[in-house]
C-alpha cells in the first residue's frame, strides 16, 4: 500500500515531538556525532520504523534449500556499517538463532549474518529441516536500535 506509507511519512514530519527531538539533539551535539542516543547508549529508532522479510513468507517450503531472502525496511534508511547517520542502520539476519542481548554488537557468525555494505538480499543454502529467519537492524557499530527494529521471526521448511 504505497498510499498508506506516504501518509505515515508525511504525518511524522508534522509531529511537533519529532521536531523538538531533533533540535534537542542538535543542541547536545558538540562532536561530529549525528545520532540520538537513549539512556542505554543505543541509538533511538524513529517512530514507525519497521523491518520485515519481504520474501520468503512464513511457512514457505523451499525444495532443495536454496533461496534468496529479501529484506525490507520502512521509515529508516540503510547506511553501510561504520557510517554514523541518524535514523539509519544495516541489516542482519538471524538464522536458527536469537540474540542474547540488544545492548551489545550483534555477533558475526554463520547464524548471525551482517550486511555491512548495505545489502538488502542474500542467497542462503539450508539443510533439510525447519529453519527460522529473523532480521534485525544494527547501527554503525552493529548494535540494535532502541527499540530494536526487527522483523517477525518466520519459519521455513526444507523437505528431505
Ligand atoms: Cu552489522
Amino acid at each position: 500500500m504505497p498510499h498508506a506509507a506516504i501518509i505515515v511519512a508525511a504525518a511524522l514530519l508534522l509531529l511537533p515531538g519529532a521536531a523538538s527531538a531533533q533540535s534537542a539533539n542538535a543542541q547536545s551535539t558538540t562532536t561530529q556525532s549525528t545520532t540520538t542516543q537513549s539512556t542505554n547508549g543505543r541509538e533511538k529508532a524513529p517512530e514507525g520504523a519497521r523491518a520485515y522479510i519481504m520474501w520468503p513468507s512464513n511457512g514457505t517450503t523451499i525444495s532443495g534449500g536454496k533461496l534468496w531472502v529479501r529484506m525490507g525496511l520502512q521509515n529508516m534508511g540503510i547506511a553501510p556499517a561504520g557510517i554514523r547517520k541518524e535514523d539509519t542502520g544495516h541489516h542482519h539476519l538471524l538464522v536458527d538463532s536469537d540474540l542474547a542481548t540488544y545492548d551489545e554488537p550483534i555477533p558475526n557468525t554463520k547464524q548471525s549474518l551482517h550486511f555491512g555494505g548495505g545489502q538488502t538480499e542474500v542467497r542462503l543454502e539450508l539443510p533439510p529441516g525447519r529453519h527460522t529467519l529473523q532480521m534485525i537492524l544494527g547501527d554503525a557499530d552493529h548494535v540494535p536500535h532502541d527499540p530494536p527494529i526487527m522483523s517477525q521471526k518466520i519459519t521455513i521448511i526444507v523437505p528431505q
